[in-house]
């Protein structure tokens, strides 16, 4: 079969499209003030959760206004662990509900208690315009991120996209939403450029196991990156911190170990030393970053919001492992794109 017949390979291809509907719709939302809330939350499940993981590193990293994540069930389940206030009715909440389907049963039903508890306002991040959309003080629909393919890269990407300059617009920084028009264009010259690499990657079936390191804001797309890597191509995978990798996970590394690195500029000393200790005790090292890395930007946007460039080359690796091992990277093992519960 040709590669250009399966779905995750055109979506990946053509996901550019949807970071630039991404930019233009955010920027056009009319967005809340990020001094009217004590507290933000982002949620999603799955890819959807690591992206909120993401969200809020970049949210607190651009306001300087603290936020966390948590998944979609967690909120519903474990709320009293999450949501701060309880006997102060002027404490205020933003949630920002993060779904590709809009239809995700936890998530939905976190917000539906969450608005019934008039814990404050939800902004919605979403491909299609569904049932989280209707619960949505703000709704964010990027449908060109829309895919048929069960594991998320350009529905991720796009919201990706419109989470950060969602981020960029609270903290008032329209310098880096003029910066972000860049992405696509930079995008497109990374795929050109690095396919092959990725694909020489993938297809490498000497690797049994794949650990993905990113710190940060960029520890949230090491999540994702790792969890295309399970359901595309059923190997072996773990995201960590760039040190924490030292305080045990490095046991694992040996020949037929692969580390990816997704190198930030400001730590970067530290984060390379982590890799070529790796290298050392045997391990295959593969680093992506602005520049000196085996996958290279050169993008000139500022770091903070152009951690999307790391997504498509890391997504076609495990797609091109997927077809080395024999599987449809279009139907993972065991998965459907939504997840309906009865509750
Ligand atoms: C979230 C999600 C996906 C995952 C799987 C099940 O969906 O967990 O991330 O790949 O297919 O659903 P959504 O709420 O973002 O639509």
């Amino acid at each position: 079969m040709k590669i250009e017949t399966y779905h995750t390979y055109k979506e990946i291809k053509s996901q550019t499209i949807a970071w630039a509907q991404a930019l233009d719709v955010t920027s056009a939302s009319n967005l809340p003030k990020a001094g009217d809330y004590d507290q933000v939350i982002f949620t999603g499940c799955g890819s959807t959760y690591y992206l909120s993981l993401s969200a809020a590193a970049m949210y607190q990293e651009l306001t300087g206004r603290s936020a966390r994540a948590v998944p979609g069930g967690e909120l519903l389940l474990n709320s009293q662990t999450v949501v701060s206030r309880i006997g102060n009715p002027t404490y205020k909440t933003l949630l920002v509900a993060i779904s590709r389907s809009g239809t995700t049963t936890e998530t939905v039903k976190a917000v539906e208690k969450f608005k019934q508890e008039k814990r404050g306002d939800v902004v919605v991040i979403t491909n299609y315009d569904e049932v989280l959309s209707r619960m949505a003080d703000v709704n964010i629909v990027i449908d060109k991120g829309q895919e048929e393919s069960v594991a998320q890269t350009r529905s991720f990407a796009s919201m990706y996209v419109a989470v950060m300059a969602f981020c960029a617009r609270m903290a008032g920084r329209d310098d880096l939403l003029s910066a972000m028009s860049q992405l696509p264009v930079i995008g497109n010259l990374v795929m050109d450029k690095y396919e092959g690499y990725a694909k020489e990657l993938g297809e490498n079936l000497n690797f049994d196991r794949f650990y993905f390191l990113g710190s940060g804001i960029r520890y949230g797309l090491a999540c994702e990156v790792n969890l295309k890597m399970k359901e595309m191509t059923l190997t072996h995978s773990e995201p960590f911190h760039f040190l924490e990798f030292r305080h045990g996970p490095m046991s694992m590394v040996g020949a037929s170990s692969a580390v990816c690195g997704l190198l930030s500029e400001l730590n970067r000393v530290h984060e390379a030393k982590v890799l070529s200790e790796m290298r050392m005790l045997g391990g295959t090292v593969a680093s992506f970053g602005e520049s000196d890395a085996d996958v290279c930007f050169e993008s000139n946007i500022p770091e903070s919001v152009r951690g999307v460039l790391y997504l498509p080359i890391l997504q076609l690796m495990s797609f091109y492992r997927s077809l080395a091992k024999g599987l449809n990277p279009d139907c993972p093992t065991n998965l459907t794109a939504v997840v309906k519960l009865d509750f």
